[in-house]
């Protein structure tokens, strides 16, 4: 290795869902980052208008969470996960289970969104083998879902950039998008559409139920750009789902702990999922870590199923699952969601950033704005040819004038800290409008 690297040297690191050449020819760093803030290489102030990837809804760099990270580090730096145990992962487990909804009390440990995707549909599966069914292996995702990179949710998810260079996946099928026209600018649940999950009875019809073991859903989509769920449509998924026996698993890795204005997504739509997906908000994005929660049912059936005792149940899990500087991030971080009341501020900052977001309508190429709790999505006219380049120059128009915002295909995302004052938000949305009236 040579030591004298120079720090402006952009060569060897190979970006994650990046366009490298461009950002190596126009590079955008970051080098600090406070409550709703980022402060560019060059000194700038940038309004984080995305909490980081959806989060850091806390608020950027808080000294609580980094106080408790500075004391486990040398307290216990590591501690194996497998036959052995250390008690912040159960003390975590069981606070998440006490705040999830439903039976949901069983908690497993990831470290990131995609492994707890791709954890969640290990235990659909092995689910219905312990049960005796093991032909039930098909898993029913939808059209422009994301749950991540790793190959279940890979397969399960629908976007077609994301699985196209990689072969074949696991066996799944989807069912339809729930984004209509006719729901245009709708604010918070669109009205129309609700039997669009009637179409989950023809893919069920198709495949037959005794070869499926999962639907899996996002409360709402929020990679494709904030595609929310018709008003009473994921009620009527809970109910083919129990028609058929097959589980039904949400994927909260953003909907979780506050986005919506309610702490899961599945309190938002009062429905209530067998399994489900969180990562992200768990720690305020400090510390790489996920869970996955299951009800009792699922988790006994793996137990009565165990064989003998010393053999393990369920032959899944990381190196670092609950690890424990992770745990005391997401305890922290727990914490000073109680503290601060962050949901319920979520909750109270929503209906302002609910106007700012509309207030783009009309602008130069603005074709629909949707939002729900503190997440939204202005979604542009494409440039004939070329998916997602209007979406790119506005983004990178935003960075030049002060705002960090999330382009996606043809859409910009928004998802301020729940510690945001209305201030950030007119900031934010004042320099998209001034982004978007410059736009070609
Ligand atoms: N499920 C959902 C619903 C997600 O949104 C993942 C799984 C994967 O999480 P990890 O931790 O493996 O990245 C996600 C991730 C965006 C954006 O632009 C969204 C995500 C990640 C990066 C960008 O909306 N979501």
């Amino acid at each position: 290795m040579n030591l004298m690297t120079k720090p402006n040297d952009l060569s060897a690191l190979w970006m994650p869902f990046t366009a490298n050449r461009w950002f190596k020819a126009h590079p955008r760093m970051i080098v600090a980052a406070k409550g709703c803030t980022y402060t560019a290489a060059d000194g700038r102030t940038l309004v984080d208008g995305l909490s980081g990837l959806w989060c850091c809804g806390a608020g950027h760099s808080r000294p609580e969470i980094a106080a408790a990270v500075a004391q486990q580090m040398t307290a216990m730096d590591y501690a194996p996960g497998f036959q052995v145990g250390q008690p912040l992962a159960f003390e975590l487990a069981n606070r998440l289970a006490e705040l999830a909804p439903g039976n949901l009390d069983r908690v497993f440990f990831t470290n990131s969104g995609s492994e707890s995707a791709d954890t969640a549909i290990k235990m659909a599966r092995g689910y219905w083998r312990v049960k005796g069914e093991p032909q039930r292996t098909k898993v029913i995702g939808r059209s422009k879902a994301y749950h991540g990179v790793n190959f279940g949710g890979m397969s399960v998810g629908g976007i077609a950039g994301n699985r196209k260079m990689f072969g074949g996946g696991i066996d799944a099928d989807h069912m339809p998008h729930t984004l209509l026209a006719a729901n245009a600018f709708s604010k918070g649940l669109p009205k129309k559409g609700a039997e669009k999950a009637e179409e989950l009875e023809d893919i069920i019809a198709l495949h037959d139920a005794s070869t499926i073991a999962a639907v899996m859903v996002e409360p709402f989509s929020g990679s494709a750009g904030v595609i929310l769920p018709p008003e009473g449509y994921m009620k009527r998924i809970r109910e083919i789902c129990d028609k058929y026996g097959i589980l039904l698993i949400f994927d909260e890795v953003i909907t979780g702990f506050g986005r919506t204005g309610q702490m899961f997504g599945a309190d938002a739509l009062g429905v209530t999922p067998d399994i489900m997906t969180l990562a992200k908000m768990i720690t305020n994005g400090t510390i790489p870590m996920g869970a996955v929660l299951a009800t009792e049912t699922i988790y006994d059936a793996f137990m009565e199923a165990g064989g003998p005792e010393h053999a393990v149940e369920f032959p899944h899990g990381y190196t670092y699952s609950g690890h424990p500087v992770a745990c005391a991030a997401a305890l922290a971080t727990l914490d000073v969601i109680k503290s601060d009341d962050l949901v319920a501020r979520a909750a109270k900052l929503a209906p302002y950033f609910e106007e700012a977001i509309h207030s783009l309508k009309g602008l130069p190429h603005v074709e629909d704005i949707r939002n729900f709790g503190l997440a939204g999505a202005v979604q542009l006219e494409e440039v004939p040819g070329l998916p997602g380049k209007r979406a790119f120059d506005v983004f990178q128009k935003c960075w030049d004038k002060g705002a960090y915002v999330r382009c996606g295909g043809n859409t910009l995302q928004f998802a301020p800290a729940f510690v945001a004052e209305t201030a950030d938000v007119d900031r934010l949305f004042g320099i998209v409008a001034d982004a978007l009236k410059e736009s070609v």
